[in-house]
């Protein structure tokens, strides 16, 4: 089968250039001006520019917290997230305790059985022993060459002393441990310190944990991460200081890399105040306009690598769970269908960031930093036909109803967004047209490579 898409503007490795671009099966076959071969499909582009398919390097799909279960799993999270332009995600599969990282990934790959874009995972570490650090090589061999450490959240989390010796056994095989970085012990403490004042709403949840958690958290790990000779990678990074230590820890030579999500763009801790504030209790907390001001600053100078959702929904009823003890409430949100339409509103409509930039957020630099590139990432002869026909003139107000998540909220509703994809291509398979999803189950699983460790 092969498509062609005319008369669009190509958007690639920091160039933009009016091009054509033929795929064939799965590749993409050719990139030039005025294409005149012919094709199975032709996708008129004009006005619209091409990017290379969206990857989300942060969801939790079928994750299941113990006290209750993500309300999305792949099927209904991919088909958001394709609907959006993402054609591949990284999620994280998670070995919990008791489990070996096999036992996660295999369990991964049948929950991710009849996604409707690419997926790969990253491998979320919950204990860290002779038997872990056996399977690393292991995963590796499997194509899952990153992985995630916590230092909050009890069935999760690691201690420093594990953290290091993690990043210091992997720091040779070009794989990459992103970390949740906040100070456990000040969170808890501040939990007590709300709760004998009585504060058990949502409100009290941005301010158990203020930005000097996570900031405190980034430094210890950068300088963790120096001491093990490592590169760092902070997962969601959320607030203007967190980024001035992982600034600080590249001045001193470090190699770091830094996600961060759409909710710290879009969204200020206002929302804290609103009747249906449980939707917002998500970790990291939403900050200040300073730190979203500082959070897009640090994407228009490229301080930060890429975007991530940290997708992680749930219904009204299970966020209900915390209704007397916002500590109870499951944190999350869903995210993963309205990244690239909230970037391209608040970074390239804005005028903060250009729409190459907004390319390398959205694809190229997660594809050079996961091990994906040029496969993905990339609007090339002979990588992935995963593209996006991305309308710049698409507004609409976001709304949880015509959302594709499985999950009766978003953090983003009623929000405009001024540009969203018009048409997703998934291994070359048209999955969604003119706006609407036509094709579910086209996602195959990434084996992922080595970390092409762009600021080493
Ligand atoms: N934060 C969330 O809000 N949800 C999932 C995990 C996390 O770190
Ligand atoms: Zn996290
Ligand atoms: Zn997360």
């Amino acid at each position: 089968m092969r498509i062609l898409i005319q008369n669009g503007t190509v958007v690639t490795d920091g160039k933009q250039f009016a091009a054509d671009v033929l795929t064939e099966n799965d590749k993409i076959l050719k990139v030039a001006p005025a294409i005149a071969e012919a094709a199975d499909k032709v996708i008129d582009a004009t006005g619209m520019y091409v990017l290379p398919g969206f990857i989300d390097t942060h969801t939790h799909f079928d994750l299941d917290l113990g006290t209750t279960i993500t309300a999305d799993n792949f099927p209904t999270g991919t088909r958001a997230a394709v609907k959006g332009g993402t054609t591949t995600v990284l999620d994280f599969a998670t070995q919990d305790k008791g489990m070996t990282m096999q036992d996660a990934y295999d369990l991964w790959q049948k929950k991710a059985e009849g996604s409707s874009c690419n997926y790969g995972f990253h491998m979320a570490v919950s204990e860290w022993n002779a038997e872990r650090i056996a399977e690393i090589d292991n995963m590796i061999r499997q194509g899952v060459t990153s992985f995630k450490m916590y230092m909050v959240y009890d069935a999760m989390k690691v201690n420093d002393g594990e953290i290091y010796d993690a990043l210091k056994r992997t720091a040779a095989k070009d794989c990459l441990i992103g970390v949740h970085c906040e100070n456990y012990d000040i969170l808890q403490q501040r939990i007590r310190e709300l709760k004998a004042e009585g504060r058990f709403a949502p409100e009290a949840h941005p301010v158990s944990r203020p930005n000097e958690v996570e900031a405190e958290a980034v430094a210890r790990l950068m300088r963790t991460a120096e001491l093990a000779g490592a590169p760092a990678w902070v997962v969601h990074l959320s607030t203007k200081e967190g980024l001035e230590e992982a600034e600080r820890a590249r001045a001193r030579g470090q190699e770091v890399y830094l996600e961060t999500c759409p909710q710290y763009i879009a969204l200020n801790d206002s929302r804290y105040t609103e009747p249906d504030a449980a939707k917002f209790v998500m970790s990291p907390p939403l900050r200040k306009d300073a730190d979203r001001e500082a959070v897009m600053g640090g994407l228009a100078d490229g301080k930060i690598d890429f975007i991530g959702t940290d997708h992680c929904s749930f219904t009204m009823e299970q966020k209900a769970m915390g209704k007397d003890d916002f500590t109870k409430i499951p944190n999350g949100g869903a995210g993963a269908e309205n990244r690239g339409e909230l970037v391209y509103t608040y970074m390239v409509k804005s005028g903060k960031a250009t729409i190459e930039q907004m390319a390398d957020m959205l694809s190229t630099n997660a594809a050079k930093i996961f091990g994906m590139y040029p496969q993905k990432g990339t609007v090339s002869a002979g990588s992935d036909a995963d593209l996006v026909v991305f309308d710049p003139n698409a507004e609409r107000t976001i709304s949880w109803k015509t959302n594709l998540h499985n999950c009766d909220n978003s953090p983003y509703e009623g929000l405009t967004s001024a540009g969203r994809a018009r048409d997703v291509l998934v291994n070359g398979v048209p999955a969604v047209e003119n706006f609407e999803l036509v094709k579910e189950g086209a996602g195959r699983f990434v084996f992922r490579g080595p970390s092409m460790r762009t600021r080493k």
